[in-house]
This record gives structure tokens, C-alpha cells and sequence, in this order.
């Protein structure tokens, strides 16, 4: 015999009952009124869908041509529904979709890889220094001197400019990238770093209350750095942050209001934003669970 939850029954006797006022039963299991009922209409009418959208706001994405992507001259917004794939130049077997590129006033890319089964990266550009971190499945970094990791979900690398290396995978695997081409600064060689979020320790945020942690060292070495932001939901940012850094950012977990410059969008994991240099930022997790976001910075060189 079929079994329904506990909501589910709740919401059909809710729903006999509450059948001679003419109220439905929603799909998601929350008891909702349709609108013509308080309207008066009928469905079918002409014009009806003008002032009874069919799209409840949950449903939003599922209108032709909708998205919640923006590019604007000094941040944008990337959804997933926006993705464009396409073969990464020079790897094998991947798919990739450039999200933030100097086309926007960036001085790095960001991209989503996807790897396919039996598939290998390609080296970056000679003085192009490289950040990986693993979204999906997993995949094996090996360094010329015949060295592998393997990296799981959570897991990151980076390699620093003209290094000899490879990415690897025989099974389905994302990666987010970070590429950026280096900025010497006097003796200082940055190093090949390997590590997963979970072993970074938390660090020192005065004045915040979200939880931070960093990837890479901040040592001069390195003219960049990754960091992991927690919110707990209600969390927001206590500074309204407005600086000479730029951030591409890949939200990993949870929903909430990011407010870019005059916009405040409603954002969710996924969702992929490109802050230039001053942009007015801020944000608030808003959702029933943590926010975790990635966030490439630009970090110890001077800016003029
Ligand atoms: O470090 C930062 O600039 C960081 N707090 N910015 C941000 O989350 N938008
Ligand atoms: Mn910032």
C-alpha cells in the first residue's frame, strides 16, 4: 500500500476541508490558495494569465528566458542555467565555462572544469600561476618529478607559474580554476601547495562573526589568496566592504542576499560573481542552512 508523509496527509485533510472554499493543495506540499479563487475568475478566461502568473516565485526559473545572471561594468552574476560549455583549449576530453575573464576587467579567469573519463589537463600559459579545488568526484595531480595527490571533493591545489604538472581523471570530476599571471616581487618563490578546507584552521576575524579560513600562506610569495567563508543563517558581513581587490567567488553552499554596488540579488549554491576593484559588497546568509562561499583576493602587491 502507498504511504505518505506526515505533511502530506496533514495538507489532504486540510484540503477536503478546506475544498468548499475552493483552496488547493500545492505541489511542494505547502497549502496554498490560488490566486483566481480571491480574484473571483475563473481559469481560461482570456488575459487570465495577466493577473494570475502560474509561476509562483519558486518556480521562476522555469520561465523561457528567464535568469538570474547579470553582467555589469563593475560586478556580475553567473547562475548555472547561464553555463556555456565548451572543449577547454588543449585538455583532453573536459568541458569548461570561462565564468570571470579579463574581458570584464579582471586581471585572472575563473572556470568551471569538467572532466570526463579518461581525461588530463593542459598546462597554463608560461608566468601563469594556477589554483585548483575540487567541486565533484576527484581527480589526481601529478608533478614533474612523478609525484601524485589524490584530490577528493574539497580538496585543493596550487601550482605556481612554469611548474610541470597534470591533472588527471578516469571518472566525472569539476574542478573550479583559478589562473592568473604572476607577479614577482623580488626574491620570494611561491610553492607548491596541496591541502583540503577541513585542515585549514580557522582564523582571527575582528569585528565579523563569520567563520574564515585561508588556502594558501600569507607569505608575500603568493599575490593571491583563496579564502572559505562560513555563515551561519542570519550571518552577515559587519563591513560594508568597499576596496581595491577584486573577488571572483563560487558560492559551495546555502542562499542568501548579496548586495553588488545599488543591486542586492538573491544568490544560492551554484551561483558564480565577479567583483571589481571598489564594488560596494556585502551579504547576508539567509537560507535554513550554512552559507559557504570561495573567494579568489588578490593579496601583498602594491597597486600602483
Ligand atoms: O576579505 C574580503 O574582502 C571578503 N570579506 N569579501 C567578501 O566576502 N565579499
Ligand atoms: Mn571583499
Amino acid at each position: 500500500m502507498q504511504r505518505f508523509s506526515p505533511l502530506t496527509n496533514l495538507c489532504f485533510l486540510i484540503s477536503i476541508y478546506l475544498s468548499f472554499f475552493e483552496v488547493a493543495v500545492s505541489e511542494e506540499g505547502f497549502c496554498s490558495a490560488p490566486t483566481s479563487v480571491f480574484n473571483g475568475e475563473k481559469s481560461g478566461a482570456l488575459y487570465w494569465k495577466v493577473t494570475n502568473p502560474t509561476l509562483s516565485p519558486a518556480h521562476l526559473e522555469d520561465l523561457p528566458g528567464f535568469t538570474r545572471s547579470v553582467y555589469k561594468k563593475d560586478h556580475a552574476l553567473i547562475t548555472p542555467e547561464s553555463h556555456v560549455l565548451s572543449p577547454l583549449p588543449e585538455w583532453k576530453n573536459t568541458l569548461g565555462a570561462y565564468l570571470i575573464t579579463p574581458a570584464m576587467g579582471s586581471h585572472f579567469v575563473m572556470y568551471i572544469a569538467k572532466m570526463q573519463d579518461n581525461s588530463r589537463s593542459a598546462p597554463p600559459s608560461g608566468d601563469v600561476e594556477r589554483f585548483i579545488f575540487v567541486v565533484n568526484g576527484a581527480v589526481t595531480l601529478t608533478n614533474g618529478s612523478d609525484n601524485s595527490h589524490r584530490l577528493m571533493v574539497d580538496s585543493y591545489a596550487y601550482v605556481p607559474p612554469n611548474f610541470q604538472h597534470s591533472i588527471d581523471s578516469d571518472a566525472p570530476a569539476t574542478l573550479v580554476v583559478f589562473e592568473r599571471r604572476y607577479s614577482y616581487l623580488g626574491d620570494h618563490v611561491p610553492e607548491v601547495m596541496i591541502g583540503s578546507t577541513d585542515k585549514q584552521q580557522l582564523l582571527e576575524t575582528p569585528g565579523e562573526i563569520f567563520q574564515l579560513r585561508k588556502l594558501l600562506p600569507t607569505s608575500m610569495a603568493y599575490d593571491f589568496n583563496i579564502h572559505i567563508m562560513d555563515f551561519q543563517p542570519g550571518e552577515f558581513l559587519n563591513v560594508k566592504e568597499v576596496h581595491y581587490n577584486q573577488h571572483g567567488l563560487l558560492l559551495l553552499e546555502g542562499q542568501g542576499i548579496y548586495r553588488l554596488g545599488d543591486s542586492w540579488y538573491p544568490v544560492q549554491a551554484g551561483d558564480a560573481i565577479w567583483m571589481a576593484p571598489f564594488v560596494p559588497q556585502w551579504y547576508a546568509a539567509l537560507g535554513k542552512s550554512r552559507t559557504r562561499y570561495l573567494l579568489y583576493k588578490d593579496v601583498n602587491r602594491n597597486p600602483l
